[in-house]
């Protein structure tokens, strides 16, 4: 998969999306990865990319130019532009598994001040949230969707990571899960763990998730 970022804050990338999976993703081809500075669109020699709202009130906004001529720039024929706001629908893992089937991703931080309308009605395949609240500006939210996307990515994961996947696909919360020592400062593991059999652990272990779901993310259920 190819991903383009179109963002003010280029300097913001350096470092989560270096490690770890991303890291080896992006070693093994798997993921190809480009960061772009908005302000390089910018028309003028003070490199503008907002100004002051139509019909007053407080704030600026987003040029169009700049990004629309970053997207004309950027964009192929099966690419997918993204906008990542407050007000998009909100993501999940239904929505990474989605992303997984385009061949090139165009995410684009928005900021605190918004974009011109038309950015939205022209230029935008969707729009994303991460959740219900404001952050400064869109560069978590891209590298939270570009994190969620690439582990899912054929190759990307071992079967021992994956394994993870697998069970919050299926809707429940994790089990409880202890290793050694059996006792630690006075703290046990629960005694059917250590029994040896297999058919009571996998009884306790889908009551358990089923009581933590429960108690703690009814909506799933
Ligand atoms: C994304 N949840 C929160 C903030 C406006 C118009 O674009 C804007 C973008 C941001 C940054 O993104 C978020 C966010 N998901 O705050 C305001």
């Amino acid at each position: 998969m190819k991903i383009d970022v179109l963002t003010l804050f280029p300097a913001m990338f350096a470092g989560p999306l270096d490690e770890s999976i991303i890291k080896r993703a992006r070693e093994a081809g798997l993921l190809e990865l480009n960061i772009h500075d908005l302000r390089a669109y910018a028309h003028d020699r003070h490199r503008t990319v907002d100004d002051r709202p139509f019909g007053g009130g407080p704030g600026m906004l987003l040029k169009p130019e700049p990004i629309f001529e970053a997207v004309e720039g950027l964009a192929r024929e099966n690419t997918l532009v993204i906008l990542l706001s407050p007000a998009g629908r909100t993501f999940n893992q239904a929505i990474a598994r989605e992303l997984t089937q385009a061949k090139h991703l165009l995410l684009i931080s928005g900021h605190y001040e918004g974009f011109d309308e038309r950015v939205r009605e022209h230029l935008a395949d969707d729009e994303l949230s991460i959740g219900d609240y404001v952050l400064t500006n869109g560069a978590l939210p891209v590298m939270v969707i570009i994190d969620a996307v690439t582990r899912l990515l054929p190759g990307v994961l071992g079967d021992a990571e994956s394994a993870y996947e697998e069970s919050f696909s299926h809707g429940w919360l994790e089990y409880p899960q202890y290793t050694r020592p059996a006792a630690f400062r006075g703290m046990t593991v629960p005694e059917v763990l250590l029994s040896g059999n297999h058919a009571q652990i996998a009884r306790w272990r889908a009551e358990q998730a089923r009581l933590r779901t429960q108690e703690r993310r009814p909506d799933l259920l």
